[in-house]
């Protein structure tokens, strides 16, 4: 039996993986302090995905995309891809080269990849999917507090609490195991739909506050116009803590209630009362999702939000605070250790001279060989194969083919790259443009460690030997660079090494992962190499227990107290302790105070018109992960959730000639979504949702503005103007993609 958690979201939900009688791994769940002993749907089947028939186990070949893949050994795989690269680079320079990451890969991954980068390819186009995911709440953090870690405090610490407001955020689907932790009294949820959280809220008599999609930044400053002109704000607070009030309040003040009604449809009474139930309780959070986040406003929505919160005098505080729920797997860590455009290792920036010194002394290089900043996500894959842009990319843990806004767009430029390389281990939609597929190993099959949306590392361990063929992220990523010519000892590629490399380098940076690395050190020195080679269990000696579960395994290797680990939260110095609670004392700007933000609404970049008459936005349902390449290929939660479907007001459907279960094509001005019909009797009339997990004909991301946050560039997933139209029934089967 092996204790690792879960493949997929932020929660890192604690399982145990035990080998059934026929071979394959069982779920089981276990306790941590996030999901205390549940898991959701996707979690319990996430094993089945190690043995899916569409695993791949081979290298893919084909030297342009017209002609067929061709399986060959990894050598000429490998040899191939190095050779091109420095080809192209050799004709357009360094930055023809680019390399796009995930948020779910582990840190070590994470900054091994920040360093091949930079050192194997010397390039500056490296970015990856968490630009899409929580980039606009880290730079809000940063902006209000000098430090981003999403939560600044334990889960656990939400129980006490008397009113929790969410905005733009549905743990009930996104994360369910977090709602055990939601348990205060009060929920108020800002949400354009009723969603599974909206209608936990108002079951227990809390609040379901529906802005239009992209008017929240208005709504969080009527809340606090009423909160001040209510006497609600913490002045002593505000004098001792911040700094920025009175400016910021000169936005706030003409956003009395009934402006904000008029602008967002949130009702001014509403308004009112929301503001005095969160104003009135002893313990209280805000805390906000992608709802908030992806537009082309999302910083400035974020800061609103977190205005609010300090007039309250929540954050840095125990009892009362504010978070940003982390989305993936390790979209926490992922946004840490340079694999971001403008990033080094440990949260320090490229374009710092000392951190540039510091990292590129601890590489053995001079600094002068660190490229500087990148492009960012969407800039990349909107750059490649045109003028100017990258010839060439390498993609590990994403599928923007389904998950970059405006899709089609990000489509054809992938098929414009000379070489286009994925390591996945299924045929993901994105590997339909490549011209090698490096087939990798799982989550089960591997170590690493991972920065949970807390800010709390926890190490997944090995349960199985990948199957043969199939290599990890780590090996390939050495493999790759030792062939540009790098020395091997730079690109080590066991999961140890890395993260005591990343450890030391980190030592001092604002993600100071020197004293964690310590603690998590697998104390067998190495890798296992028990068990067969293709899939086989993988003996665990007892010293495979975590540091953070040790202390409280049971001979039944249940951990007892669901409240371990306060050691491994990030920042955690070699010679002192983790940091479960940020900013009790001071705030991370020199000065020590946390600082609002003058902020003002400004609309969504794209507004309703004859046209488009409604608004679409985009998000999840429960069993369906992201671009979907993982789940749609796992038989239960394929059948459960088949197909795309468009939420929509019974009026809306009527409005459009459409039925419950009806087949609508869905058009805005960069394409079109066919998805079936659903009706939700309490989404407002201006407004329909559809999930993004789903490809071809029914990809959400057809729609979808790029429309970039000018800080975070992250873009407007969550607005775009549509029309909807009935498909007859024999059309639609099988339509074009684009
Ligand atoms: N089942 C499942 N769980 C997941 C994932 C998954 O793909 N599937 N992905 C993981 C990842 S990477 C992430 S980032 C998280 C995301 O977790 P969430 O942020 O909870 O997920 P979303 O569904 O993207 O968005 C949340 C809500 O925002 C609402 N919304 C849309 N527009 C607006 C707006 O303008 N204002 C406000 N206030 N709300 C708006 C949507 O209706 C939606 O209900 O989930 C993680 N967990
Ligand atoms: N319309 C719309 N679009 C969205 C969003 C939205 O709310 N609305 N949300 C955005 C958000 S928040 C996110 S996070 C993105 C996510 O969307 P993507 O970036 O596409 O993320 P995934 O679907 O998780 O893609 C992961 C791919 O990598 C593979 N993979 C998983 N783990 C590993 C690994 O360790 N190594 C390697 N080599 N491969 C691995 C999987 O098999 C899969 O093919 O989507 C964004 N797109
Ligand atoms: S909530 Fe997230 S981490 Fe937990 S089981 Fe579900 S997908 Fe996995
Ligand atoms: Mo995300």
């Amino acid at each position: 039996m092996t204790r690792t958690h879960c493949p997929y979201c932020a929660l890192q939900c604690a399982m145990h993986l035990e080998p059934d009688p026929s071979g394959n791994l069982a779920v089981r769940p276990a306790q941590f302090p996030t999901n205390r002993g549940g898991l959701c749907r996707k979690g319990w089947t996430a094993a089945e995905l190690l043995t899916t028939p569409e695993r791949l186990t081979t290298p893919l070949l084909r030297t342009d995309t017209s002609s067929e893949f061709q399986p060959v050994d990894w050598d000429t795989a490998l040899d191939h891809v190095a050779r091109r690269m420095a080809q192209l680079r050799r004709f357009h320079g360094p930055d023809a080269v680019s390399v796009f990451g995930s948020g779910g890969l582990t840190n070590e991954k994470s900054y091994l990849l920040g360093k091949f980068a930079r050192l194997a390819l010397g390039t500056s186009q490296i970015d990856y999917n968490g630009r899409f995911c929580m980039s606009s709440a880290a730079a809000a953090g940063n902006r209000a507090f000098g430090l981003d870690r999403g939560m600044p405090f334990p889960l656990s610490d939400l129980g006490g609490a008397e009113v929790v407001l969410l905005a733009g955020a549905n743990p009930a689907a996104t994360m369910p195991p977090m709602m055990g932790h939601l348990t205060a009294p009060t929920l108020i949820v800002v949400d354009p739909r009723r969603s599974a959280t909206a209608e936990q809220a108002l079951a227990r008599g809390g609040m379901h506050l529906a802005p239009r999609p992209g008017t929240d930044l208005a709504l969080a400053l009527g809340l606090l116009h009423v909160a001040r002109v209510e006497n609600l704000l913490d002045e002593d607070y505000i004098a001792e803590r911040t700094t920025g009030f009175s400016e910021a309040w000169r936005h706030v003040a003409a956003w009395w209630p009934h402006r904000v009604e008029q602008l967002t449809g949130v009702p001014a009474a509403d308004i009112h009362a929301a503001a005095r139930l969160l104003g009135q309780a002893g313990s209280r959070y805000i805390l906000t999702g992608r709802g908030c986040e992806q537009h082309s406003s999302g910083v400035d929505t974020v800061s609103a939000w977190i205005n609010l919160a300090l007039a309250l005098g929540l954050p840095g505080r125990v009892g009362s605070g504010y978070g940003c729920i982390t989305g993936q797997g390790n979209g926490q860590g992922g946004r840490e250790h340079g694999q971001k455009a403008d990033q080094l290792p440990g949260y320090r920036r490229i374009d710092d001279p000392e951190a540039r010194d510091r990292v590129a002394t601890a590489w053995g290089v001079d600094a002068g060989e660190l490229p500087g900043p990148g492009r960012s996500a969407f800039e990349l894959l909107d750059a490649l194969g045109q003028d100017q842009g990258p010839r060439a990319m390498w993609l590990l843990g994403s599928n923007p083919a389904v998950s970059a806004p405006d899709a089609v767009r990000v489509r054809r430029r992938l098929a414009e790259l000379d070489l286009f390389v994925v390591s996945d281990f299924v045929f993901s939609e994105s590997c339909e443009y490549a011209h090698v597929v490096l087939p990798v190993a799982q989550w089960a099959e591997e170590r690493g460690t991972m920065t949970n949306l807390e800010g709390r590392v926890l190490r997944r361990n090995q349960a199985v030997n990948p199957p043969a063929g199939v290599r990890t992220d780590l090996e390939v990523i050495r493999e790759l660079a030792v062939r540009l010519g790098q020395p091997a000892e730079r690109f080590p590629s066991e999961a140890d090494a890395v993260l005591t490399e990343l450890g030391a380098v980190t030592r001092g940076a604002p993600a100071d992962y020197s004293g964690i690395s310590a603690r998590l050190a697998y104390r067998d020195g190495g890798r296992s190499t028990a068990g067969p080679s293709s899939g086989g269990p993988v003996a665990q000696p007892a010293s495979y227990v975590a540091a953070e579960d040790a202390a409280s395994v049971e001979s039944t290797g249940e951990v007892a107290s669901p409240d371990t680990g306060n050691e491994l939260y990030w920042p955690a110095p070699v010679d002192g302790s983790g940091t479960p609670r940020l900013f009790l004392d001071s705030f991370a700007h020199p000065d020590g105070r946390a600082r609002f933000l003058p902020v003002e609404h400004r609309p969504a970049a794209e507004a309703a018109s004859p046209t488009f008459p409604l608004l679409a936005t985009t998000g999840r349902v429960l069993g369906h992960y992201q671009s979907g390449a993982q789940t749609r290929r796992v038989p239960e939660l394929a059948a459960a959730d088949p197909e795309t479907v468009v939420e929509m007001h019974p009026d809306t459907a009527a409005r459009s000639g459409l039925r419950s279960g009806d087949q609508a094509r869905v058009t805005s001005a960069r394409g079109t979504t066919l998805a079936r019909v659903r009706i939700t009797a309490h989404s407002r009339r201006d407004t329909v949702f559809l999930p993004f997990h789903f490809a071809g004909a029914g990809a959400a991301n057809n729609l979808t503005n790029p429309a970039l946050d000018p800080t975070s560039r992250m873009p407007e997933f969550k607005v775009s103007a549509v029309r909807l139209e009935p498909v007859p029934a024999d059309e639609g089967k099988d339509s074009p993609d684009e």
